[in-house]
């Protein structure tokens, strides 16, 4: 895991410049440098974007992240997270690259004091309950509560249910989940970091979201991560 954090991913290190010859800066082919100014003329790619992921011990953060960096699910044993890590992403939004830094917290009350800093300077927050724990949903206004109290006021927050593929164990309905996030304002998806269902689904929509607000003109509609969302699901004739 600490091996993992902290280190750029394959496609971030990609980005980085060629080293000088001679002492002569790097500079790209033309065609590639024509590309990037027609496609990114109103998009900054040098922005990082802040990610947490928040919610109690055991709901599947570091599954969930481990998901999406490296596609795959990690069985066995339980193995809570000690601090907070981060893992660098790149991900493609209509064509530019949108930087991702996904922390992922330790979920256990010890650690509280150490994540409330990191809320700060987050652009958005993914909060975790798990649809097998009921307590896990219970905290989940606990949870808004302090993310309110420490994160910026524009922070993006995406509520995810999480370990949907265990439906004889569910106990919190999709329906619940809903409306909770209706109530708070905010978008919702139910996820599974064991089979991948939402989860390249959830950080695009964030993805998305924050590049428009980098990009959006005054009079511009504002981009609605729950519109998305549910396009997207039609898109795929998915039932989640
Ligand atoms: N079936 C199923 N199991 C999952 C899923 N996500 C996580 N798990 C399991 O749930 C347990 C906890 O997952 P973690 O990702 O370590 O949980 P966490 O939220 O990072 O926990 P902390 O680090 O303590 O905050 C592990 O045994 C995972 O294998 C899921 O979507 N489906
Ligand atoms: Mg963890």
């Amino acid at each position: 895991m600490a091996d993992r954090q902290q280190q750029q991913t394959a496609s971030t290190a990609t980005q980085q410049a060629k080293p000088a010859v001679n002492g002569a800066a790097p500079r790209p082919a033309p065609a590639e440098t024509q590309r990037q100014e027609s496609v990114h003329l109103d998009y900054d790619e040098s922005i990082i974007h802040k990610t947490i992921l928040v919610g109690d011990s055991g709901v599947g953060k570091t599954s969930l992240l481990v998901q999406f960096d490296q596609g795959k699910f990690l069985s066995g044993s339980f193995s809570a997270t000690v601090g907070i890590g981060f893992t660098n992403k790149v991900v493609n939004v209509d064509g530019a690259k949108v930087k991702l830094q996904i922390w992922d917290t330790a979920g256990q009350e010890r650690f509280r004091s150490v994540t409330h800093a990191y809320y700060r300077d987050a652009h958005a927050l993914l909060l975790l309950y798990d649809v097998t724990n009921k307590t896990s949903f219970d905290n989940i206004r606990a949870w808004l509560s302090e993310i309110h109290e420490y994160a910026q006021q524009d922070v993006v927050i995406m509520l995810l249910g999480n370990k949907a593929d265990m439906q004889a164990e569910r106990v919190v309905k999709r329906e619940e989940g809903e409306k909770l996030a209706r109530d708070f304002g905010i978008a919702f998806m139910e996820t599974s970091a064991k089979t991948g269902l939402n989860v390249e689904l959830a950080f695009m929509a964030v993805a998305k979201d924050l590049k428009s607000r980098k990009t959006r003109k005054p009079n511009d509609p504002k981009f609605s991560v729950t519109e998305y969302v549910d396009q997207e699901k039609q898109n795929q004739g998915c039932c989640s």
